[in-house]
């Protein structure tokens, strides 16, 4: 295991940006202090042959410019917030509106945009970084003064990510992370050859601007995902809500409380390479990357096209202040946030 730092560049409001490379004898990962971001995993295929399995970009100004969150934390809340307004005991707050007239992903300055302050850990089996943030009251309209700490460890075949927040007043968060995972390596294919398996019953249906509107059964649908089944066919449906959010997936999914394994995997059969994933949480977007054509060239210089990776966005009910009010925490100094998600990489 070994674990180093390089001056990775400087953003435009001339802030050190840190790039954090970790390795051990099943992967390596780089890790920035520039909104967490997740810049690298490499893993073997079914030969032992190492490749990057994230999309990533070249320097930071690409990150600054036109990233769609390229493996970074979201927060202080992932998804969308209808109206952009959250109301938490009987005070109204309103919050920056970033997609349209909702807020997505915590709104303009969100996490995912700042330096974060990080050091290096290490333990008995495990190397990484730690990431803490301060993020002020009212910042995009929020409540409370909030101190977030983000850890990523690499423990043998693993990227465990833990996510710890407190709060001095009642608020919410909602936090994850937005890496796009293509197995093929380095890019070769997008990922609609490769094999999705979910442990949910229940998606959730939007609307026109993405918003949770309906819980619906997988039954029946391109989304049931929980036996594995190649994503080239649900991608390519005509089914309504594959259409309405420009053809794919970038939905909620209810996760299974009663699974004993993975909430998700991923497998591509060309390369022999898998990705499971487990988390604390009872949701997951996935997202397949359905505008990945609009944001211009990946760091090898290819041009980056639609449905080029796929997210795993682990995370609270969405919207679920307004859409599932009863199923809502409330976080204070009492009560703090925490939030604990494993990618595992394997091969088939
Ligand atoms: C689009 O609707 C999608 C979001 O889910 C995604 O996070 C973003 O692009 C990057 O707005």
């Amino acid at each position: 295991m070994e674990i180093s730092v390089t001056n990775w560049g400087i953003t435009k409001n001339n802030e050190n940006v840190k790039c954090y490379i970790l390795k051990n004898e099943f992967l390596e990962v780089e890790i920035l202090n520039y909104g967490g971001v997740i810049r690298k995993i490499s893993s073997p295929d079914k030969n032992g042959k190492m490749e990057n399995v994230v999309l990533n970009l070249s320097n930071i100004a690409d990150y600054e410019e036109r990233s769609p969150y390229f493996g970074a934390i979201v927060g202080r809340n992932a998804g969308r917030i209808a109206n952009g307004c959250i109301t938490i005991n009987g005070i109204k707050y309103s919050l920056a509106k970033n997609s349209g007239e909702n807020n997505l992903h915590g709104g303009i300055d969100n996490f995912s945009h700042k330096i974060w302050d990080s050091k290096e850990i290490k333990g008995e089996n495990f190397i990484g970084v730690e990431l803490s943030l301060k993020s002020p009251h009212l910042e995009e309209g929020f409540p409370g003064n909030i101190w977030a700490t983000v850890t990523y460890k690499l423990i043998d075949n693993e990227l465990v990510i833990e996510y710890n927040a407190t709060s001095d007043m009642d608020t919410y968060l909602n936090l994850t992370n937005h890496t796009y995972f293509n197995l093929s390596g380095d890019f070769k294919r997008d990922v609609s050859d490769e094999y999705l398996t979910l442990a949910c019953k229940e998606f959730i249906a939007v609307d026109e601007t993405t918003l949770p509107i309906k819980v619906t059964s997988v039954e029946g649908t391109p989304f049931d995902f929980q036996k594995s089944k190649e994503l080239a066919p649900a991608l390519n449906s005509d089914h309504e809500q594959i259409v309405i959010v420009n053809h794919g997936l970038d939905h909620p999914f209810i996760l299974d409380e009663t699974r004993e394994g993975s909430a998700a995997i991923l497998e591509d059969k060309v390369s022999g390479r898998k990705l499971e994933v487990y988390t604390d949480q009872p949701a997951v977007v996935i997202y397949s990357g359905n505008y990945l054509y609009e944001i211009g060239k990946l760091s090898d210089g290819s041009d980056c096209k639609k449905h080029m990776g796929i997210c795993f966005e682990t995370q609270d009910y969405p919207n679920v202040l307004n859409f599932m009010p009863e199923k809502a925490k409330i976080y204070n100094s009492s009560k703090a946030y925490s939030q604990k998600t494993v990618f595992k990489f394997t091969t088939i």
